[in-house]
């Protein structure tokens, strides 16, 4: 039977080594039965530009996937809040094709929004604002015609900002905010919703405006490694820990 696969938020980097293997064997044992993989952001700890491709870690992810794709999976990247900067070269090495976020399927008849998820959580307004600056192009611009060790260190300070600003949010402001949940569903014509970014990983039921929608929210693979799998028998979570 023909199914599709969701994960994100892997958050991979070279020193993460039982998440590296998770995803090795997740790419080569388990996707390859898939029709399509979709990885909803966040699959790298960081991403600090294109030109960060050749490292011995980035070639082992990359080449792993582009096998994935040859083997006749078809591969489907979103960008993440930490992995935005991916972009035309990377897609290339992994023989991907990104997706604008959201983005409307037809899941197996299905209609499906996916989502990082992000963008929903309207309530943690100071990471709205830094997200409204660092997803401008010209902001974009400027920052990739820096060095990359220089970005690197950058990415390192604000990812310490980032920690010790979460320990001043609550976890419901860092939750996604229903309101924008049921906006944007009301927008596409209520479909099911499959999103990432809040590692809660959980199934819920909307009823609003006399509809009925699913919403799918992955986790992530720090704590627990996992896939959703959907096909035209309903929707299901695989479990990834070996
Ligand atoms: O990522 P995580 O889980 O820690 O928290 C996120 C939000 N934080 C972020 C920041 C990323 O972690 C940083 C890595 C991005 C790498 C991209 C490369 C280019 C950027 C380089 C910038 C110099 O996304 C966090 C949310 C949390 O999810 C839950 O949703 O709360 O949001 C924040 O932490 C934002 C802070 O509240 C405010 C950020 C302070 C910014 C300081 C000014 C820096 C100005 C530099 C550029 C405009
Ligand atoms: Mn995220």
């Amino acid at each position: 039977m023909k199914f599709s696969l969701f994960i994100s938020d892997l958050h991979l980097r070279a020193t993460g080594r039982k998440t590296i293997r998770l995803f090795r064997d997740f790419i080569q044992n388990t996707a390859p039965h898939a029709e399509a993989l979709y990885i909803l952001g966040d699959l790298f700890e960081y991403w600090a530009g294109d030109d960060d491709l050749e490292t011995v870690f980035h070639r082992q992810i990359t080449d792993d996937l582009w096998q994935l794709s040859k083997s006749n999976t078809r591969l489907f990247l979103m960008h993440g809040n930490r992995d935005f900067l991916m972009s035309q070269g990377l897609a290339e090495a992994c023989e991907a094709t990104f997706l604008p976020d959201p983005f409307l399927l037809d899941l197996y008849g299905r209609p499906t929004l996916l989502t990082h998820g992000d963008t929903l959580c309207t309530d943690d307004l100071a990471y709205q604002d830094f997200r409204s600056q660092v997803r401008q192009a010209s902001w974009q611009a400027q920052f990739l015609a820096q060095p990359l060790a220089v970005r690197k260190k950058q990415i390192a300070a604000i990812r310490v900002e980032s920690q010790s600003a979460k320990k001043s949010k609550s976890t419901s402001i860092m939750d996604v905010n229903l309101q924008a949940v049921h906006k944007l569903l009301e927008k596409h014509q209520y479909p099911q919703i499959i999103h990432g970014h809040t590692h809660r990983q959980g199934h819920h039921l909307h009823h609003f405006n006399d509809h009925s929608c699913d919403r799918w929210v992955l986790g992530d693979w720090d704590s627990r490694a996992n896939a959703l799998r959907c096909s035209t028998e309903g929707v299901d979570w695989q479990s990834l820990s070996n």
